[in-house]
């Protein structure tokens, strides 16, 4: 958009008064935060508007986005930047002499997501503007996002988020679109005069869903898309109904915390009224928006795509036939047709825990009317398929058994597309976790890679590495991030790789500047920044990071005259609060940490740092400084990974498994350019074939190895009793579930290799600057633009080549 100085300032000075009244110099940088916000929401008012407009007068197939999670970061940056007036804005409050940086800081950031599926939805809600699709996102607004993290004695503890607390200056709140969505009770079927069946409900208990927009700007475009969180509350009481206390709690109960659990099905009903609350209301205003515009179904799915995002949604296949069925008198094959017709769903996961199913009596108590249709659902299709795949083959995929109902099945029969998110893991959907539905489904799946949002990780992340890459390719990239690949041409320049060396040391000095100021730990920025940012599993390994470290400790104190390169090892991941034995592993890293960091043996040749309180602001300042990108999953668990890519656009060197999307980049970037070391995913499925894996036998046969994984119980590292024993026994007692022993070696091995090759500073940068140029291919613009075209069937109009 075009905007003048001084018109922003003035806008800015009223913008203040008026909300506020009182003078600039008297106000906080949340206050100025808050108006910066609302004024940036206004003049970006006209092209919402016209957005809207524009897809319902060409009556444009318009992507609606479920997802119960989304992650979407700051947007002040963002959206400056979108729009084009990130130049004007800033040199107009320094003008006035405000703080750039402190009002970025003052806005929260919404944890309305866990990690990676979070994360994902709102770089797609980027993309999908900026490539100028009709693209909607649905979920929850939580009145708390994912819990504060807090170190006490090394211990994490969860503090709540309270992000609303001064409001929030993107949203519009549109309480005239609210619709009831229908809870418990009971349900039957009376017959109506024309024969028909209707559903009458009795004491049913019902909550007012309340839609809060927020408009995604599209970069560069003039489109705004709109993302929609659903709030829970009291319905419009027109009776005087009277509403006891723990009635009013049970309601606002619904959207009031997120689950924060990763990669882990939870199997408490209130996330089953979470799931069925957004995907209701989501459900009912699609309809409501399209029955407005159309005056038959039948075309329905030509004009409207509904995305299940994992199979927290997956309720929207029922819904959907719950409203053509009961509202709109479709018979059940046309509304089964439009409902499969409109659903797609991504799986995220081949970890069997992840899989939501619900006991049937839960389900069914809380939902009655649509278990009846998730019932015939399932009547339908076993008599469908049984004379033709058998009954035991329908017995196993069946969306109801063994007295669960089981989403992910749902998900894929009300479907017509499936897909994974990098290749190897939609190979394991078809080979593994969903290979009987790929026998009777064949057609339906398909692989979908993720993708990041390079403007955010690149132009607001790193803002001295972008300038740089504009400075010899000019800017053409930002709207199509493979242009990087035209940076190749400077690999043998040394005098551009020295260029970019000077830029990871700035990026590094600003991020040891933090961990100074907050933790009180001194960094030095000629350090291997090595980096191990994302949630706390035991799949992702952070314990072989971790022996690491307890190797490199142990070789300084028996050698202390020999050369080390100096290595600071960068942790950043929240452990769900129920997941114990993530807890443990934070408490050893933390306890190591203090250990190595404080002995003056080791002095600064080597560094532990865990970061409190991992989030997308964070991987803003910890990404672009990394040297070393740590992706080191047990082959085959990590669906894809973006951290991976987001890394590597930055210009740090994965140290990987052959796992998820570590692949693509390994292929995209050539091996010689990353450190890829450990099993398989063919390997690792040999191991549970053959059923032969003995973690007992690697540790016997190598001497080091047992020095490392002794430290954990012989009190080298104080404070640690029983976490050490817990890590110690998972291991050796539990026969190592994730082979971090049989990956050991070659881990280190790599390490080594990284301590030698950082010493030369030319090819270390070339190494760094293959990883950039080729890491264009995964922005998430050409993610979506692959699901446009291949599930969605929904135009966009930036072309991308
Ligand atoms: N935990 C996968 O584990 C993947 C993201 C986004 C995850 C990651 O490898 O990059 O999804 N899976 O596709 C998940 O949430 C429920 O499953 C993740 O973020």
């Amino acid at each position: 958009m075009e905007l003048k100085e001084a018109q922003f300032t003035k806008d800015f000075i009223n913008e203040i008064r008026a909300t506020y009244a009182v003078d600039l110099k008297d106000t906080s940088p949340m206050e100025q935060y808050m108006a910066l916000g609302h004024l940036i929401k206004r003049y970006n008012g006209e092209s919402w508007t016209d957005t809207s407009r524009s897809y319902r007068k060409n009556d444009v197939k318009q992507v609606y986005y479920f997802s119960i999670e989304f992650l979407p970061g700051r947007l002040l940056q963002s959206n400056l930047l979108n729009l084009g007036i990130t130049d004007v804005v800033k040199k107009g409050l320094k003008n006035l002499g405000l703080n750039f940086d402190k009002i970025v800081q003052a806005e929260p950031d919404p944890g309305l997501g866990n990690g990676g599926l979070g994360r994902l939805a709102a770089c797609y809600m980027d993309s999908m503007a900026s490539i100028g699709m009709a693209g909607n996102g649905n979920g929850i607004r939580y009145r708390y996002g994912l819990f504060k993290q807090v170190f006490m004695n090394g211990y994490q503890v969860e503090l709540p988020d309270d992000w609303l607390r001064n409001g929030n200056a993107w949203e519009v709140r549109r309480e005239n679109r609210a619709c009831l969505v229908r809870f418990g009770g009971h349900v039957w079927l009376q017959e109506q005069p024309d024969g028909s069946l209707k559903p009458v409900y009795d004491h049913t208990d019902d909550v007012l869903a309340v839609p809060y927009d927020t408009g995604i700007i599209g970069y560069h475009n003039v489109v705004t898309n709109t993302l929609r969180l659903w709030s829970a509350e009291l319905p419009p009481n027109e009776e005087q109904t009277y509403y006891s206390q723990e009635q009013r709690d049970n309601i606002d109960e619904i959207t009031k915390v997120l689950y924060p659990d990763d990669s882990n099905a939870e199997g408490r009903s209130l996330r089953l009224r979470q799931e069925y609350f957004f995907s209701s209301a989501g459900v009912q205003s699609i309809v409501r928006h399209y029955a407005a515009n159309h005056t038959s179904f039948k075309h329905f799915p030509q004009k409207v795509a509904i995305h299940i995002n994992d199979t927290h949604p997956t309720l929207v296949i029922p819904e959907l036939m719950r409203i053509l069925l009961d509202e709109y008198n479709c018979s059940w094959d046309l509304a089964w047709q439009i409902t499969t017709s409109t659903m797609s769903y991504t799986n995220h996961t081949i970890m069997q825990e992840a899989l939501e199913t619900w006991p049937i009596g839960m389900f069914q108590g809380l939902l009655p009317r649509i278990y009846q249709i998730v019932e015939e659902i399932d009547r339908r299709y076993r008599a469908e398929k049984t004379p033709v795949f058998g009954q035991n083959i329908v017995d196993r995929t069946a969306p109801l058994g063994h007295g669960q109902v089981r989403m992910a099945y749902l998900a894929v029969i009300g479907s017509h597309s499936v897909n994974g998110v990098a290749p190897l893991h939609t190979e394991l959907l078809k080979k593994d976790v969903l290979t009987d539905l790929y026998r009777i489904y064949p057609e339906k799946f398909n692989n979908k890679t993720n993708g990041i949002a390079d403007r955010r990780w690149l132009e607001i992340a790193n803002q001295p590495l972008t300038k740089l890459i504009d400075s010899k390719i000019g800017k053409k990239w930002h709207a199509n991030p493979k242009l990087l690949q035209e940076l190749s041409a400077y690999e043998s320049d040394e005098k551009f790789l020295q260029q970019l060396a000077e830029v990871k040391k700035i990026n590094k000095r600003r991020l040891a500047d933090y961990v100074q100021s907050e933790m009180g730990i001194t960094i030095r920025t000629d350090a291997i920044f090595d980096v191990q940012i994302k949630r706390l599993h035991a799949y992702k390994r952070q314990v072989l990071h971790m022996l690491e470290i307890i190797r490199e400790y142990l070789d300084i104190k028996r050698h202390p005259e020999q050369s080390f390169i100096p290595h600071v090892h960068i942790f950043g991941a929240k452990a769900a609060p129920s997941y114990h034995y993530a807890k443990s592993v934070i408490k050893v890293i933390n306890a190591l940490a203090d250990l190595v960091n404080n002995d003056p043996d080791i002095g600064d040749k080597l560094k532990v740092v865990f970061i409190p309180n991992y989030g997308v602001s964070l991987g803003e300042l910890i990404i672009p400084a990394a040297d070393i990108s740590e992706q080191i999953s047990t082959a085959s668990k990590e669906a894809s990974g973006t951290s991976n890519m987001k890394l590597m656009t930055n210009g740090a060197l994965s140290l990987a498994t052959m796992d998820g999307a570590n692949i693509d980049i390994v292929r995209a970037a050539g091996k010689q350019n990353e450190y890829i070391f450990g099993l398989t995913a063919n390997d690792v499925y040999g191991y549970y074939r053959r059923n032969d894996y003995c973690a007992k036998s690697v540790y016997e046969n190598n001497p080091e190895l047992q020095r490392v994984v002794n430290a954990l119980i012989t009190n080298m590292i104080p404070g640690i009793t029983t976490e050490g024993h817990e890590i110690y026994d998972s291991l050796l007692k539990y026969n190592d579930e994730y082979f971090v022993l049989a990956d050991y070696a070659e881990y280190v091995k790599q390490q080594e290799k990284i301590a030698q090759d950082f010493q030369d500073t030319m090819t270390w940068q070339r190494k760094s600057l293959a990883n950039i140029a080729a890491s264009g291919t995964f922005s998430a613009d050409y993610s979506v633009a692959r699901y446009a075209e291949d599930i969605w069937q929904v135009p966009y109009n930036r072309i991308l080549k």
